[in-house]
């Protein structure tokens, strides 16, 4: 079917660019506008600024929205602020001023529109050397970008809040979306946004009287659309007439930050389709990027690949529908960019062809002597290389690359196409708590080859399991995730796996424990149905809210009254949050132990079932306990807004040592 669909390679001629439009003034020329063209997409480019004005396709004069200005239809852009600016940011988009050809030929065009940063006060620009990328092949129905950000030594200290590239639609032609093969939709017009209804905050829009009259009574947010880096290869979106896909492909997580399980924005209303290389979303602020004492980087964001596809011919000569005939040649086109990655053609020296890079195996294995008395494999372990730090740094880590893959049934693992550098090795095996870290930092260099053999992961563990809730893979969704309220649905999460993505779960908390908060009875519930996936704030009027306690009911005999138990706490996500827990006492202050202020990740509005992963190990002297039912009493004791809570991961509670 792909070679079917994208026949139109066999038409591909020589690569050209025109340079239109010029200007002369006195003896020099100014070229208005670039144009790539290879016989299939024709990239129109803005000079000066390097901004994607037009892409023509398949009979389609341009689709992106030509009704935008035409620096607000495909560019780059970051949001950055001074150390001392605190939350104030300051938004730019980037404008390269000097444009160069770095490659003409028959097989490849790649293009270069820099920024050198401007040191003069009035300048006022990140200090950033930005250069952006882009490359136009022979035979290939799209085109690439890329972008290196430079800081040199000594240059200002600032923070990196956000950088993208994004891409508008003609809003006339794209109407459906898709993000992965369960998640798809016709989606709403921008025009429905503005008619529509905010709620608790701006992204959220209830559609009261939208173009398209079946979507009416639907929730919109952006954020329903997230995903994670590890799913987030291919979204994009399809014109039905005629039928032509517009993909952003992202064939490696090595230049995002956070690891595999960060979540970020896909495509969304506008039509908008974006790729994300840096953003607090999901993570909060600490994962910005700090540049301190005029510390020196660079970094290499993508390329990321804008494909386009059609349909030759009539579509009832295929036995699918057009818009799944496009989603899977989409994904069977990531699945060639991964294959080919790292790419053999971009021309920066600041990115590494594969025989520059490194490579590093081995075998996990956990050893958890209550569970078994054999070493257990490491069955589909998440592992992953990332800057030297503390277990879990990489959850916040973004300045330098991180390379992750995931362990076969018996733990064998094998990262490749390491970049050249010094890293720490981390692994996580879902089932299991905590996080698993080499003791060595490992230094990859080109040609590379290390073979760590078996690598052996305890997990934190002190005395056997009496009771848990929930599974330990850093997400809530085991739990019980209620029915949104029928006044505020995206019909796409209905009856779906992600029905936590609907908008408002966090106030039917109140309604399901309208007069008192939850109570979990070990042995009699089930996390399944009978803990929240969340334990938020309880609205008590417009704008108050009140903090919770929720309680686990257990029952105990033969308490060791001199030994340590041990309650082992993760948690999914915490806002703005402080978890105390209480033994037995309701009132003991201060509590047992508080988790402090803690999380700025957000989720609850954002539908994520979970941001950032967080680890505690409580230690429960045996005098707090009693013979029979016992309590453990967990407050979120923070209660300023309907967001702020935490959601949990997994809860164990084990027996003292028996060694
Ligand atoms: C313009 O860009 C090219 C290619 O990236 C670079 O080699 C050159 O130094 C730049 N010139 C200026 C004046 O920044
Ligand atoms: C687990 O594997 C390690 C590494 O191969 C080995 O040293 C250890 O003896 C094994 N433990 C058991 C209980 O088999
Ligand atoms: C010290 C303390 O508050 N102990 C309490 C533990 O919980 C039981 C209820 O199961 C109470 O009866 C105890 O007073």
């Amino acid at each position: 079917m792909h070679i079917l669909l994208c026949y139109g390679h066999l038409l591909s001629i020589n690569i050209k660019i025109f340079l239109l439009l010029f200007l002369i003034t006195g003896n020099i020329i100014i070229y208005l506008q670039i144009v790539m063209d290879n016989g299939l997409v024709k990239v129109t480019l803005s000079n000066p600024g390097g901004m994607v004005t037009g892409v023509q396709y398949n009979g389609i004069e341009n689709l992106l929205e030509f009704q935008n200005e035409e620096e607000n239809r495909g560019y780059w852009d970051l949001n950055w602020g001074r150390p001392e600016q605190l939350h104030a940011r300051n938004y730019d988009r980037i404008v390269g001023t000097n444009f160069t050809v770095i490659v003409e030929d028959s097989d490849q065009v790649e293009l270069s529109f820099t920024r050198t940063w401007d040191s003069s006060p009035e300048g006022n620009h990140v200090p950033l050397n930005i250069d952006k990328r882009y490359i136009l092949l022979r035979g290939c129905p799209g085109f690439y970008s890329y972008g290196i950000y430079g800081h040199l030594e000594g240059w200002p200290d600032f923070n990196l809040a956000e950088t993208r590239t994004v891409f508008k639609l003609s809003k006339d032609k794209f109407h459906y979306m898709a993000i992965s093969d369960t998640r798809q939709r016709i989606m709403p017009m921008p025009e429905d946004r503005a008619t529509g209804q905010p709620l608790a905050y701006p992204e959220a829009i209830l559609l009261t009287n939208p173009i398209n009259f079946d979507l009416t009574g639907e929730v919109d947010d952006k954020y329903q659309y997230s995903c994670h880096n590890k799913d987030n290869g291919v979204h994009g979106w399809i014109c039905s007439d005629p039928l032509v896909g517009f993909w952003m492909i992202t064939p490696s997580n090595e230049f995002r930050t956070g690891g595999p399980l960060r979540q970020d924005l896909t495509s969304h209303v506008g039509p908008t389709t974006l790729a994300m290389f840096v953003s607090e979303h999901y993570s909060g602020e600490n994962v910005e990027l700090k540049f301190r004492e005029g510390e020196p980087w660079k970094k290499v964001f993508g390329p990321v690949l804008i494909y386009l596809n059609s349909i030759p011919g009539e579509v009832d000569r295929y036995d699918m529908d057009p818009y799944t005939i496009l989603w899977e040649d989409a994904k069977e086109q990531l699945n060639i960019e991964v294959q080919s990655w790292p790419y053999s053609f971009p021309t920066s020296e600041d990115y590494p062809y594969s025989y520059q890079r490194g490579t590093a195996s081995g075998r996990l294995l956990v050893q958890d002597r209550y569970i078994s008395e054999f070493n257990i494999s490491g069955n589909a372990a998440y592992v992953g290389l990332a800057s030297p730090g503390e277990v879990g740094s990489w959850q916040s880590e973004g300045k330098a690359y991180q390379f992750w893959t995931r362990a076969d049934a018996k733990g064998y693992f094998c990262i490749r196409n390491i970049r050249p550098g010094d890293y720490n090795l981390f692994a996580w095996v879902p089932g299991f708590v905590g996080e698993y870290k080499f003791d060595d930092q490992l230094a990859i260099k080109p040609g590379s080859d290390i073979r760590l053999g078996f690598l052996v992961y305890e997990p934190p563990r002190d005395g056997p399991t009496l009771w848990e809730i929930g599974i330990p893979d850093r997400s809530a969704a085991e739990f019980y995730v209620p029915d949104p309220d029928p006044n505020f649905i995206n019909k796409l999460y209905v009856n779906h796996p992600d029905r936590f993505r609907q908008y408002g779960l966090w106030e039917r908390y109140a309604d399901l424990y309208p007069d008192g908060d939850l109570v979990y009875m070990v042995g009699v519930d089930d996390y399944k149905n009978d803990w929240f996936f969340s334990q938020v704030t309880r609205r008590i009027s417009d704008k108050t809210y009140q903090a919770t306690t929720w309680q686990i009911i257990f029952e105990l005999t033969n308490i060791n009254y001199r030994g340590t138990y041990k309650l082992r706490l993760a948690l999914a996500s915490a806002a703005m949050a402080e978890l105390q827990v209480r033994f037995n006492d309701s009132t003991a202050d201060p509590s047992h132990f508080t988790t402090g202020l803690i999380g700025t990740d957000n989720t609850i509005a954002r539908h994520g079932i979970h941001g950032l992963s967080w680890f505690y190990n409580i230690d429960v002297p045996g005098y707090l306990l009693v013979d029979g039912a016992n309590i453990i009493f967990l407050t979120q004791s923070r209660s300023l807004s309907p967001f702020q809570g935490v959601m949990y991961d997994y809860i164990r509670f084990e027996g003292v040592s028996d060694d």
